[in-house]
């Protein structure tokens, strides 16, 4: 007899709840094409990869990271000009764009190559003429994570700008990666509008902040990105930001695009860059206007000048001819050295663990937000036993307490002694979701030992529970670990 599977891909678990549940609703709604039709494409996206909205502040980066997650400049970014249309950018085998008009038509468009000037041309379109691109792309980057950027939230009329931004997220997203260079009030307003539904309410487990163009967080001198490591550990902390950003990362995006895209050509251009004395280099380096107008190497022409400014900036280009300079020679440790200083590999893990490793989750709740919003929106004789069913699966979604308990220990908010605290983690599900992994044990572990391990966690962790010198959040940690202790025990003996 093998020990049950707690959760993942289950009828049982929440997902195969909530999948359950969009059923009967778009059963229920059948006479209805357009509901019906809407929730067929929440079920569609169930076999699809994670959704993750790349959204935040006007100008924070947001196309710029987009092309260093993807690994190629697709999303085109602009000093100037807003990106105003809601695009996504998800895998397919042959490059594809599809135009989505707000009439509800789509238009598909074969490209042998997709560059971001023929995306940038249909991003002009009026906002009645394009509602939404679909940009498919065969890049590995997007695999496991299709990305959708929305427009920039502006801090003037943010509540404009909010509403409509939260609409797209709410309805198109899995998950949230908001960028800014600073959290300020405008962030955390729009932030908490986006927690106002009372599914979001329920399951604040979808989003991480992005401390962006992190090399500007200290005007640009070499120690930077350092500086944001300090100010994303110190919003780590904060229970405000906490409230509705499980994590906390700081991300120097045009370094990380400058890494990702890095070629043959480029690498030859900072080479003869890098050959010059360190005098004149540095000269050149003081100022973008400097380096723009500055004639050597002869053979480095304007144009490509200008191109290294703009892929690079000014960090980028101190910090690569810094890295040539120190030894770095061949081109695969330099891109590799430019993608450590970005700071690209903790957001990539940061969005791995809270996100792709914890899809379940944020499906059931995409899936339970979906049916909530057409229960309010077309409530009929009839659809209240929906939304019992609805309100019963939200009260016992003991996995998204588990996701909360976990990301409070990871980021420290919640203190448990060391000991107790790896295997509070470990219980709660942060190296699998089997039991086996659970309690530590090998996997051939037996059903019945696993059971009367499980017994011993759940007495202990029990009387734990009732232990007077936690406060009121560590108490609500603890019972969270009790419970997962207790579903565990009952999983295994039922399996028995
Ligand atoms: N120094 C620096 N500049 C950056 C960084 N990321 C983006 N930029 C620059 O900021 C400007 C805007 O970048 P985008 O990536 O277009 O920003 P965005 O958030 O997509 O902008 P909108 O979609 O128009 O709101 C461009 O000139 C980028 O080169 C960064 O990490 N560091
Ligand atoms: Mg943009």
């Amino acid at each position: 007899m093998s020990a049950p599977n707690d959760g993942e891909n289950s009828p049982t678990g929440l997902l195969g709840q909530a999948r359950a549940l969009l059923l009967r609703t778009m059963t229920f709604y059948r006479d209805d094409p357009r509901t019906a039709g809407w929730l067929r494409t929440r079920l569609e996206r169930l076999s699809e990869p994670l959704r993750m909205a790349v959204t935040g502040r006007v100008k924070s980066g947001k196309s710029t990271l987009v092309n260093a997650l993807v690994g190629s400049e697709l999303a085109p970014s602009d000093p100037e000009e807003r990106t105003q249309v809601n695009t996504v950018f998800r895998y397919g085998t042959e490059p594809r764009i599809t135009v989505h008009t707000p009439h509800g038509t789509q238009q598909t468009m074969s490209t042998g190559k997709l560059d971001p000037a023929t995306i940038r041309d249909l991003q002009r379109w009026r906002p009645d003429e394009v509602a939404s691109l679909v940009i498919e792309s065969p890049s590995p980057g997007l695999q496991a994570i299709t990305l959708i950027e929305t427009p920039g939230v502006a801090s003037t009329a943010v509540q404009e700008t909010g509403r409509s931004a939260l609409a797209q997220i709410l309805s198109e997203a899995d998950a949230v990666l908001y960028l800014t260079r600073h959290p300020q009030q405008t962030d955390i307003q729009f932030l908490h509008s986006v927690h106002e539904l009372r599914v979001a309410r329920r399951a604040p487990i979808n989003t991480v902040l992005a401390l962006s163009r992190a090399d500007e967080a200290a005007t640009g001198s070499d120690d930077s990105v350092d500086t944001a490591e300090r100010m994303a550990a110190h919003h780590r902390r904060d229970p405000k930001v906490r409230s509705f950003a499980q994590y906390v990362v700081p991300v120097a995006g045009l370094l990380a695009q400058a890494g990702a895209t890095l070629d043959q050509r480029r690498f030859d251009a900072l080479l003869g860059l890098a050959a010059l004395p360190r005098q004149r280099l540095e000269e050149q380096l003081l100022s973008a206007d400097r380096f723009s107008k500055a004639s050597e190497p002869e053979d480095l022409d304007a144009d490509t000048r200008q191109t290294l400014l703009r892929e690079f900036g000014l960090f980028g280009l101190q910090r690569a001819l810094a890295l040539l300079g120190q030894g770095t020679s061949d081109f695969a440790r330099l891109r590799t050295a430019l993608l450590d200083e970005s700071r690209i590999g903790a957001l990539q893990e940061a969005v791995h663990l809270q996100f792709v490793e914890r899809q379940e989750a944020l499906r059931a709740r995409s899936v339970l937000m979906a049916v909530d919003m057409v229960l309010r929106a077309n409530p009929r004789p009839g659809s209240r036993q929906l939304q019992g069913e609805l309100d019963r699966l939200l009260s016992n979604a003991h996995e998204w307490d588990e996701l909360r308990t976990l990301s409070g220990l990871w980021s420290r908010q919640l203190r448990l002694p060391p000991g107790l605290r790896e295997e509070a983690e470990r219980l709660l599900g942060a190296h699998g979701p089997q039991p086996q992994a659970r309690l530590g044990v090998p996997a051939q572990t037996q059903p019945r030992e696993l059971a009367e391990r499980a017994g011993a966690v759940t007495r202990r962790w029990r009387a734990l529970a009732s232990d007077p010198l936690f406060d009121r959040a560590h108490r609500e940690a603890v019972r969270t670990v009790q419970r997962s202790c207790e579903r565990m025990l009952a999983a295994l003996c039922n399996a028995q």
